[in-house]
């Protein structure tokens, strides 16, 4: 098979033998993030698809990502930094009821490469968690990740929790299952601060950008 078919089905078949040597040689070719966003990316696509299809169970998506983790902490050391260390912080979480975090901790991963300090709260924060953490630490941006359907919905009942807290602080939004036009007409009018979509990882990192600045 071509090296970025063998990279999907690592991530198809949760298997991790000969992994990091094809993960090298694609570090010859590619950027790490070139690696992320399309072969591995393309082997969970299809893991989700075979998932919804009933042909994997949760126990191997599992593996899947495992060997998704164990390649993002492989490349991470090869991705681009920055010498800054100040450009302010970011407050990460997935939303209260979703486990789900690789998209989460990649973003983690850009925002720290990229100059951020970021606070990363881990999975099913709940808004009181959130608000707490937005009191003590100050963040200059709120990152809220969620994949699931219903996550969406947490998405707006956070964001009235926090408005309800007195809290205006930016918030970045993003997951599979959210789309810009639900951010601006649900999500947006919850809130008092901007409320912005973030379709990847790179783009949350544009955006938190264009808001420090
Ligand atoms: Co889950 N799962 N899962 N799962 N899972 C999905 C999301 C699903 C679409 C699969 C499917 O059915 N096709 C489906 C959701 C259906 C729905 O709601 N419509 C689903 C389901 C149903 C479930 C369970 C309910 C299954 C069950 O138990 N019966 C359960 C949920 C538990 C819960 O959350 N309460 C569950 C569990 C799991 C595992 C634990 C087995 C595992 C997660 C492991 C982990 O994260 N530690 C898992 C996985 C791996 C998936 C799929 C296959 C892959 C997700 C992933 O990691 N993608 C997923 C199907 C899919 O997405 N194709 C699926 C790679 C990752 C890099 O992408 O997180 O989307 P992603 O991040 C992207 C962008 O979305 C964006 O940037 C990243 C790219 O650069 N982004 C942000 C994300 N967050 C951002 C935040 C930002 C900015 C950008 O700023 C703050």
């Amino acid at each position: 098979l071509p090296l970025e078919e063998r990279l999907s089905r690592y991530v198809v078949e949760g298997s991790k033998d000969g992994l990091i040597a094809d993960l090298e040689e694609a570090l010859t070719r590619y950027t790490p993030l070139e690696v992320i966003n399309g072969p591995l990316m393309t082997g969970m696509d299809e893991v989700g698809r075979l998932f919804n299809d009933n042909q994997l169970i949760v126990a191997e998506v599992l593996q899947s990502a495992e060997v998704m983790k164990a390649s993002v902490a492989f490349l991470e050391p090869h991705m681009e930094k920055t010498d800054v260390e100040t450009k302010g912080k970011v407050l990460l979480a997935t939303v209260k009821g979703d486990v789900h975090d690789i998209g989460k901790n990649l973003v983690e991963i850009i925002l720290s490469n990229n100059g951020y300090q970021v606070v990363n709260l881990g999975i099913k924060v709940p808004p009181e968690q959130l608000i707490e953490a937005c009191r003590r630490e100050n963040p200059d941006v709120v990152g809220l990740s969620g994949l699931l359907v219903k996550s969406a919905q947490q998405m707006v009942l956070t964001a009235q929790d926090l408005k309800e807290a007195d809290i205006g602080v930016p918030i970045l939004v993003g997951g599979a299952a959210l789309t810009r036009k639900f951010t601006e007409q649900r999500i947006a009018p919850q809130y008092k601060g901007p409320v912005l979509y973030a379709k990847d990882a790179m783009n949350g990192l544009e955006l938190t950008n264009r808001l420090s600045d």
